[in-house]
């Protein structure tokens, strides 16, 4: 079995929930993401747009400003860059500036030419379970069966991919692990994950720093701050790398990155 890889998040944002501002300045935005492939990550993810709950979107040309130099760089660093986007004119331009993946959190619904400009360009792609933007996104947590929903939803999106022309063999599913989606919604997910494998994709992992596992941590009335999430993030990285997982999108790679050594060591 492959082993779990990493993907090192870098959000060139001033307002995502964790990392929100941090990485704005391109040269320090690039020294973080050589930072991440230093400390393991396979693939740095880019994004220029936070999905934070309730914030405002970005417009799609400020979106471009903030990634491409940095998706450039990382590129021409020899770096295997991804960006986390939603727009199919954001994705073309970074693709043509030499990102060979790209992340989108709508699972192809916000924009209709996505699915076409990905399979134009031979990208690899992951689709994510979503219901919205992040002013929607609140109210359209509502499942009857959370797991048996998402499935059906992520296996209509994994179907529009390939039926636009995306290649099989560079296609990866998320269940979009806090979009649209209780704390309980989620971690029902983690424990259906087998309905997830039985879709037939490679899956990926996006847990890090998300609210529930500060709601587990501190109280849903006191949330342990989003730094303070890593070790129970890695704890799931080591865990879902047992299971076979394909990937982790994290924000800090080298804790999970350990997790999933010691994960393979003993299943070895
Ligand atoms: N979550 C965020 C952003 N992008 N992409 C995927 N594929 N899956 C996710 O769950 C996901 C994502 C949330 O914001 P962050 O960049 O601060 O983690």
């Amino acid at each position: 079995m492959a082993r779990t890889l990493v993907m090192g998040i870098l959000n060139v944002t001033p307002d995502s929930f964790s990392d929100g501002g941090r990485w704005v300045d391109t040269d320090a935005a690039v020294a973080h993401g050589l930072a991440m492939v230093a400390d393991g990550a396979a693939i740095v993810d880019v994004g220029g747009e936070s999905t934070r709950p309730d914030s405002d979107r970005v417009g799609a040309e400020e979106e471009l400003a903030r990634v491409l130099p940095v998706v450039a760089a990382l590129a021409d660093a020899g770096v295997t860059v991804s960006v986390d986007t939603t727009r199919a004119s954001v994705a073309a331009a970074t693709l043509d500036a030499g990102a060979t993946w790209i992340n989108d959190v709508s699972g192809g619904l916000a924009d209709p030419r996505m699915l076409g400009a990905v399979a134009a360009r031979g990208a690899s792609y992951i689709t994510m379970h979503w219901r919205g933007h992040a002013r929607e996104m609140g109210a359209n947590a509502v499942y009857d069966d959370v797991v048996a929903e998402v499935r059906a939803e992520l296996a209509a999106c994994r179907d529009a991919a390939l039926a636009a022309g995306i290649d099989p063999g560079r296609l990866v599913l998320d269940p979009g692990i806090g979009f649209a989606k209780t704390a309980e919604h989620n971690w029902a997910l983690l424990q259906g994950w087998d309905a997830l494998d039985a879709l037939g994709f490679p899956l990926l992992l996006a847990v890090s720093r998300k609210r529930f596992l500060g709601s587990l941590l501190g109280g849903p009335d006191a949330p342990r701050p989003p730094v303070g999430r890593d070790v129970a993030t890695a704890q799931l990285s080591g865990h879902f790398a047992a299971r076979g997982v394909w990937g982790v999108r994290v924000h800090d790679v080298r804790s999970s990155a350990d997790a999933i050594a010691v994960a393979e060591r003993m299943g070895a």
